[in-house]
């Protein structure tokens, strides 16, 4: 995972520590930098951000300081990317859905996203994950549009012994997650999961029917599902969905295919919204809390 943004910062890093670069040397450096950053599917403004800021430190007599420690620039370039991606408050789901429960309200999680980026996938994942940790789930679909998407929710619903509620096709999605809400309210169930069709960002009518589903449930979070294979077109899916809907987080899919990684950092740069899970296959079990903190550090540590 990750290998070519990996490799992108040990490039860097080595260049920094072996020479003092002059004007000339720091630009061929950095034009470098930039490339790979841009391989690494990393968005135009993070690239952008970033290289001002390396050029900041390491052209001319700055660049002095490093010389003699490759920990100092190691830890310089730590410090910067992590300045650059800080901000986003993390979400510590299972203790906000736990304070819910506590008050015996239902938790209700909307996910959203373009058409096949694994929100169906990711929501069998949660409420197997929300299981195991030991509160009950229901789950809701709301996608009434897509051709074996209700049969497809509810397989994954028998296999983890979840109830799921459905309408037909074509009904108001906006109704079955109400009803869905309405049921884990009488029956104390502690999570509502609502799945959503998927839809471009470019279509007006799938963007104001997902308004409306918002605006009648009240979810208590909003996730867009994007997917890491996407890249930059990832990070304008985010941009867009997040104008629409203002989401609270995001989960990354399809982690374990990409080995760029620019997908992890651009969209955290562009929303300032946490990531708080990465999928990682395509088993119930491969899903991974994130937290970019973490992230960095291991862009950092050598293979
Ligand atoms: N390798 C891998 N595949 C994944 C992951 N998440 C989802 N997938 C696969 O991606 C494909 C699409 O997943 P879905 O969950 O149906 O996606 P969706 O967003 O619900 O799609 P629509 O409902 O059509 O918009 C499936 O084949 C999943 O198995 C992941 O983390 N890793
Ligand atoms: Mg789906």
């Amino acid at each position: 995972m990750f290998d070519k943004l990996r490799s992108a910062i040990k490039v860097l890093n080595k260049a920094i520590t072996e020479r003092t670069l002059d004007e000339k040397e720091a630009g061929k450096v950095l034009w470098e930098f930039e490339i790979a950053l841009m391989e690494s599917d990393v968005a135009h403004e993070v690239v952008e951000e970033l290289t001002s800021r390396v050029k900041d430190e390491v052209v001319g007599i700055k660049v002095q300081r490093f010389k003699d420690s490759e920990e100092d620039v190691r830890e310089f370039l730590m410090n910067m990317i992590e300045d650059v991606f800080s901000g986003a408050s993390q979400i510590d789901l299972l203790q906000m859905i736990e304070k819910k429960k506590a008050v015996g309200e239902p938790f209700t999680v909307v996910f959203l996203g373009i058409n096949g980026t694994g929100k169906t996938t990711t929501i069998a994942k949660f409420a197997n994950l929300l299981k195991k940790a030991g509160f009950s789930v229901i789950l809701a679909c709301s996608d009434t549009h897509r051709a074996g998407a209700i049969e497809q929710l509810t397989q994954h619903a028998e296999r983890l012994s979840i109830k799921v509620v459905s309408q037909k096709y074509g009904a108001d999605p906006a109704a079955v997650a109400r009803d869905a809400v309405l049921h884990a309210r009488s029956r104390k169930i502690d999570v509502v999961l609502i799945d959503t069709a998927g839809r471009m960002q470019t279509s007006k009518n799938l963007m104001e029917e997902m308004s409306k589903i918002i605006r009648v449930v009240n979810p208590n979070l909003k996730i867009f599902v994007g997917d890491a294979l996407a890249g930059n077109d990832a990070v304008s899916q985010a941009k867009e969905f997040q104008a629409f809907t203002d989401f609270d987080a995001t989960i990354l899919t399809k982690v374990d295919a990409d080995v760029k990684g620019g997908a992890a950092l651009s969209i955290k740069y562009v929303t300032g919204k946490p990531i708080i899970y990465i999928g990682t296959g395509q088993g119930y079990d491969d899903l991974a809390p994130f937290n970019i903190d973490s992230f960095i550090s291991s862009l950092f540590e050598s293979k």
